[in-house]
């Protein structure tokens, strides 16, 4: 290691540190959405992310790293920092443990001897190139973080460039055509039109000659996904595609995610506050970031009907796996849930479209590497987020396919568009909507027609604060306690006595309590079931 840069880098990381100290007393930890907290107490954990990110380019020969500030649907006063892969993946778990590491460094001498150790025990020559790519979304918190981070960079030697304000698939997007450009099979032009005009072009050639797509009402739970959205659909044009949006104060920043939003409508199984559905008409609201979206509609009674991620998996499998039969080609289509996936779903999937499904623990990354083991895997969190990957060889399939017919012809090309329009590397709110209208307008349905494919099962999630979550231990893609012992075995008496009964505990990833989930063929059932499971959790 040229030892000259590497005590250039140390003093300049060290110098910078002064600027960014860490808050006392706190401890911080990298989880499954990065770090996530009140925006005051982040200015050091971004500093030094900034020089972590600097390092995991260096170690990937100078690949582009992305890296971005949000707190997704927490309230206005959290921020967040994650780091994004090359191919715009999650950053491999390995170095979760690093970034922690860095966060609780006590000073700056304990940050710098952090870098250096990572650097030599990766062999990371800290003079080859870096490069780093980020951006935020519209919380007030997020300029002074830039800075933080910048200085993170700037300290770490790191080439890095601005994107201002995208939603966070966007950043994952052009992270991975960065990296793509000069391969075999560029992702795409790595900008924020780049962006919009594949998804749109896309949308067009999905949605030709088919009936018009039902207009759709997006709430944008105040957040960056507003004039993105806007944006995207004068990309398309208002001939292909009838979009409100509403929620979209971005200037009222303590407006985001407030009574609003993809996780305000799942939660309380709800409308936004204020809206005034119109009966049958197709609504959606996405998060604070862009990267879940929930669909729903009012009956004639004014009834509420959400359409989760479930209904989205469902509606995309079946579509996918028609296109699939009527073109010939030989693919399989699959579906990766999670243990909250409604029980109706899967026997829908399993029993009518004849789809396999696997199931695995709950987190984005574990359903993202589970849906990659198929042709075509498609995968949602109950929850909103989700996408459907298409596989190298599936791509190779398809473009090198001979159609027999016209008709096959039409199904291979959907299936291509289909591929571009959607979202490859992580779950993305504008591109989940755009698959879900496109499908629409091909069955020619509205919400209603959808929802009718299967009908959920009731079910009640309840959070229970124990003295020790994490004495809580499953197997079985968390649908079985191993531990506390005996724990089980009265769980699933208790199920037995109901009728499409279903329940299981697991501890949360992200709060300190367990949640219990439960479902039962009426509404009545399935809450006895979930108190009496909970109540089973008393003591412990
Ligand atoms: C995180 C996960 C989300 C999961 C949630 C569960 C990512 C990016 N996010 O937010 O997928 O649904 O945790 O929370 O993986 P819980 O463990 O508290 O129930
Ligand atoms: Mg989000």
């Amino acid at each position: 290691m040229a030892d000259s840069i590497t005590r250039q880098q140390l003093s300049q990381i060290a110098k910078f540190s002064t600027l960014h100290t860490r808050p006392e007393g706190h401890k911080y930890a990298y989880g499954t959405a990065g770090f996530r907290l009140l925006g005051s107490l982040l200015d050091s954990v971004v500093f030094r992310v900034g020089l972590l990110a600097a390092l995991r380019s260096r170690k990937l020969d100078g690949e582009t790293i992305g890296v971005m500030l949000t707190a997704s649907h927490n309230p206005p006063d959290d921020n967040g920092v994650k780091l994004i892969d090359p191919q715009g993946e999650m950053l491999e778990a390995s170095w979760e443990t690093y970034a922690t590491k860095f966060a609780n460094a006590e000073t700056d001498d304990e940050l710098t001897k952090e870098y250096l150790a990572v650097a030599e025990a990766l062999k990371i020559n800290l003079d080859s190139p870096s490069n780093v790519i980020f951006a935020r979304d519209t919380r007030a918190s997020g300029p002074a973080l830039v800075a933080a981070l910048k200085d993170g960079l700037q300290a770490a030697a790191a080439d890095y460039a601005d994107y201002r304000i995208l939603t966070t698939p966007q950043l994952h997007y052009i992270v991975k055509c960065i990296n793509t450009r000069k391969t075999a099979a560029p992702y795409g032009d790595p900008s924020e039109q780049g962006y919009f005009d594949k998804l749109a072009t896309a949308f067009k050639i999905v949605t030709k000659g088919k009936a018009k797509p039902p207009v759709v009402t997006v709430d944008a739970a105040n957040g960056v996904g507003g004039p993105k959205i806007r944006e995207l659909a004068r990309c398309i044009g208002s001939d292909y595609l009838d979009i409100n949006v509403v929620k979209d104060e971005i200037d009222a920043v303590d407006r985001l995610n407030f009574q609003c939003g993809a996780d305000f409508v799942k939660t309380q199984q709800k409308l936004p506050v204020g809206l005034e559905p119109a009966p049958f008409e197709l609504y959606a609201s996405l998060d604070g970031d862009a990267d879940r979206i929930v669909f729903y509609y009012v009956d004639e009674a004014n009834k509420f009907h959400l359409l989760d991620g479930d209904k989205i998996a469902s509606l995309a499998a079946m579509f996918i796996r028609d296109l699939i039969a009527v073109s010939g080609v030989d693919l399989q289509v699959g579906v990766v849930q999670t243990a909250y996936a409604n029980g109706s779903s899967s026997k829908y999937l399993t029993d009518i479209l004849k789809v396999p499904i696997t199931v695995t623990p709950t987190g984005v990354k574990h359903l993202h590497h589970a849906a990659q083991l198929f042709d075509v895997g498609v995968y949602f969190e109950a929850n909103g987020h989700g996408t459907v990957l298409f596989s190298n060889s599936a791509m190779k399939t398809l473009e090198s396919f001979e159609a027999q017919n016209p008709g096959q012809q039409d199904a291979v090309t959907t299936l291509l568009s289909l591929a571009a329009l959607i979202n490859q590397t992580v779950g993305d709110a504008l591109s989940d909507l755009l698959l879900v209208i496109a499908i629409l307008s091909h069955k020619a349905w509205g919400p209603n027609e959808w929802n009718l494919t299967y009908t959920d099962l009731p079910n009640r999630l309840v959070r229970v604060v124990v003295k020790d979550r994490t004495a809580f231990k499953t197997e079985d893609a968390e649908r079985r306690l191993v531990e506390p012992k005996g724990l089980q075995a009265h769980i699933d008496a208790l199920v037995k006595k109901y009728k499409s009964g279903r329940s299981f505990v697991r501890a949360s990833g992200t709060e300190d309590a367990v949640r219990v989930y439960a479902e039962a063929a009426t509404r009545l059932e399935a809450d006895e079931l979930a108190v009496k499971v909970s109540d089973s959790l008393k003591g412990l």
